[in-house]
Formats: structure tokens, sequence, C-alpha cells
């Protein structure tokens, strides 16, 4: 049965298309459009601090990667870019193959000593039998009264909906513990996640379809301001949560991080290629605009440095990312990384180039983060096959 919202949904991305095709040139007064992505070009003719980069394998579609701000290990949430082309609600793939019909969909969840660079490969505990684990965001809370403590969150598309599973880890130990699985109605598309407390955090839902008729319209007429910023609250061992929408408009939000102690929230618009800085109220969680940046790049992940300052990883050519993305081991086939650098005392109005590679070291780097003790910027891919590590000088951050 055709759902009537559906219909509207059809006519609309149809009215849309027909729109856009006749009055593009007057379009971004009446709608605010997404630049193109050939127009989403911040161009660099000479590569920036990637000359001491190397590979770590063993980690591979990592598209998240969290450091302990204490320890500086690196949590990872990693996945199998092969399986991603065929399962990957993000990249509306829901192709579930027939030897998972009978059992769950596993991702891992990996430590990295920036120092030595090992990886561990941590034990999840407490997770039913049958539950998906394909990760995406991740978010890292220090519970403050207990210092060896980290609860760890991610964003987790199962293939009945997507969820944020919810873990504790006890420093120097090689297992997680499951707490919880948070479900929601305005838990749909999820793609960041950041913690607030041990039971709340913010998240990004980057569509307002997770798959179907509709999704496939949403991504190819538009740019629609369905995706939105959601607050919700849990109790530990109750899945459905109590959240609600607390900023939308946005076209495609992503990456998300609480800044200047909780007082900042940083949001990223892939597909408007600009980023916004909200001021958060302490009580009710409500978000309010204080300021919206065209960086005129697609953005993605967020972190903090130990100065307050902010990394954000962008993609310099909105061209050659999906390229990139549906055929990940061609190396001939490239997309170049960027990572930009936004200072607390700029109010983060001012975007810097850090990083800047072609491609060849990195493909569509999703994160960025810089360990201050070992001065290396750690990034992670969606379709890199290990994550990328690079020396590059504290100085350059400004630390
Ligand atoms: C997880 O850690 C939090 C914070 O330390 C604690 O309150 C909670 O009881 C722990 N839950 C489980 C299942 O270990
Ligand atoms: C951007 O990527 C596209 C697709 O890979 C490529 O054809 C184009 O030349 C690139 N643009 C620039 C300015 O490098
Ligand atoms: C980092 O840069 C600073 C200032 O440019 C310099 O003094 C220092 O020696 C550099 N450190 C390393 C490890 O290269
Ligand atoms: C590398 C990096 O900074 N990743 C961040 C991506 O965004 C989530 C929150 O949305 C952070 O928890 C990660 O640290």
């Amino acid at each position: 049965m055709v759902h009537p919202g559906m219909i509207i949904i059809y006519a609309i991305g149809i009215f849309m298309a027909l729109l856009s095709r006749a009055f593009i040139p007057h379009l971004s007064t009446w709608f605010p459009v997404a630049l193109p992505p050939q127009d989403r070009y911040v161009s660099s003719s000479l590569a920036v601090n990637n000359d001491h980069c190397r590979m770590v394998f063993g980690a591979e579609g990592c598209e998240d990667v969290a450091i302990d701000k204490i320890t500086g290990d690196v949590y990872m949430g990693c996945g199998s870019v092969e399986g991603r082309k065929l399962f990957y609600p993000p990249q509306n793939h829901h192709v579930v193959r027939p030897i998972y019909k009978q059992q769950p969909m596993r991702d891992s969840v990996i430590i990295f000593d920036p120092a030595s660079e090992q990886l561990k490969t941590l034990e999840l505990r407490g997770v039913a039998a049958n539950s998906d684990l394909i990760w995406h965001g991740m978010s890292v809370f220090y519970p403050p009264d207990k210092p060896d403590t980290r609860v760890l969150f991610f964003v987790n598309h199962q293939r009945g909906s997507s969820v944020i599973s919810v873990f504790n880890y006890t420093i120097g130990t090689d297992y997680l513990q499951f707490v919880s699985d948070v479900i929601s109605p305005l838990i749909v598309t999820p793609n960041a996640v950041v913690a607030v407390s041990e039971t709340s955090f913010y998240i990004t839902n980057d569509h307002m379809f997770r798959k179907g008729m509709a999704r496939i319209v949403e991504d190819t007429y538009g740019p629609f301001l369905w995706s939105n910023i959601v607050y919700c609250e849990f109790k530990a061992g109750v899945s459905m949560s109590k959240c609600s929408v607390k900023q939308k408009g946005f076209s495609y939000a992503n990456g998300i991080m609480l800044v200047d102690e909780g007082k900042k929230l940083v949001v990223t618009d892939t597909r408007l290629a600009k980023y916004s800085v909200f001021n958060v109220d302490p009580l009710t969680h409500d978000l309010d605009l204080e300021l919206a940046v065209s960086a005129h790049t697609s953005l993605d992940n967020i972190s903090e440095l130990p100065s307050g300052d902010i990394l954000v990883s962008a993609f310099p050519n909105g061209s050659s990312i999906w390229p990139k993305i549906e055929a990940p081991f061609d190396p001939e086939i490239t997309s170049e990384s960027m990572t930009l650098l936004l200072k607390k005392d700029e109010a983060f109005a001012i975007p810097h180039v850090v990083f800047w590679d072609d491609g060849k070291v990195m493909s569509v780097m999703t994160s960025a983060s810089y360990e201050v003790r070992t001065q290396k910027l750690i990034g992670g891919g969606v379709c890199a096959p290990g994550i990328l590590v690079c020396d590059i000088n504290k100085s350059v951050f400004g630390l």
C-alpha cells in the first residue's frame, strides 16, 4: 500500500526537479540551494603536511575515530569496505547477504596505540547474539567520578533500524561491556553522535528517509532541508528513549561536536558545504544559532584539539567522492582529502587548511584527529584499507 505521505513526497520531488531545470538561477532566493558537486571545489596547488604519512593496515573502513583525551589511545569503529558496498544504510545499500540471514553482521572496535602503532581488537561483551553491529559515527564520554571508565556511543545501522549502541570501557582492559541499544522514532538516519552525559547525546540525521523510493527522491532531487539534529536521553536497559528535534533545516547534517566545555555545538552540512555553531542551553539542551560559515567544500567529521580549537575533515572536490566510494580498491581513482582548523579565538569563523592531499596518500578521509603527545594526525576513511598516520609538528595546530 502506498502511504499518502509518500505520494506527496514524490509530487514534491517531481515538482522540485522541474523547478530546478527551469528556474535554477532564481531558485536560491526561494530555497537555500546546495552547491552542485562541481562547484564544491577548494583548490590547493600544493600538498599540505602530507609528506610524513603512512597507512597502518589491519583496520579498514574506519569511518570514525576518537582519541582518548587522557590516554591518547585511539578508539575506532571499523567495518568491511567490501561488505559496505552491499549493506550500509547511510549509502542506501540494504542487501543482506544469504550468510547473514541466520547470523548478525558484525563490525569491530579497535584500539590503536599511537606510540607503538599497534592495533588491538576489543572483545564485545553482553551484545545480544542476533544484534547487528554496523558502525558509523562514535563519541566518547568521560564519567567525571570514574577516571578509568569511558562510555562509548556508536551509531549502529542494524538491518531493521538504526540505533545508538552504548558500551562501557575500563582503561587497560581488552573488552567493551554492552550497556544499551537506544531506539527512537526520531533516530532514523543517524550519522554522528556526541555524548552529553552517560545517558544523553545529540545525533545528526543526515536524511529524512532511510530507504525506499522516498530516499531515492531525497538523494536525486533537492536539496531538501530535511536533515536534523536530535537530542536523546535514555535509561540503561530501557531501549526506547526520550528524544526531541533540536534543530532542522539541514540538507545533510554530518559531523557534530560539543566544544568550549559543552557550551557550543558545531555541526557540518555536507551538501550545503557549510558549518554552523550553536549555543547550547544547559538546561533544555536547545540550540541557538550563533554563526554559519560557507566553506565551499563538503565537510564531514569534527574533532577537538586540547586547545579547544577544532579540526574538520573536508572533501575538496565534491565530484570525486562517489566515484571513489564506488571503487574503493582502485588506486587509479582518487579523491582529495583535506583537514581544516577552526580556532576558538577566531570564534571558529575562519577555516585554515592544515592538511591537503591529492588522494594518493588517502582518499575520502572522513575523520581527522590529532594526538598531541606523539604529534600524529590520525585519519579514518570509509573506503580506506587502513588508517592514516601522519607525523605533523604540533606547532602547525598552534599547540
Ligand atoms: C557503565 O558505566 C556507567 C558509568 O560508569 C555506570 O553507571 C553503569 O552502571 C555501567 N553499566 C554497565 C552495564 O556496566
Ligand atoms: C574533480 O573530480 C572529478 C571526478 O573525479 C574530476 O573529473 C575533476 O577533474 C576534478 N576536479 C579538479 C579541479 O581536479
Ligand atoms: C616543531 O616545530 C618547532 C617550531 O617550528 C621546532 O622548534 C621543533 O623543533 C619542531 N619539532 C620537531 C619534532 O620537529
Ligand atoms: C576523528 C573524529 O574526530 N571523529 C569524531 C567524529 O564525530 C564524533 C561525534 O560526532 C566524535 O565522537 C568523533 O571523535
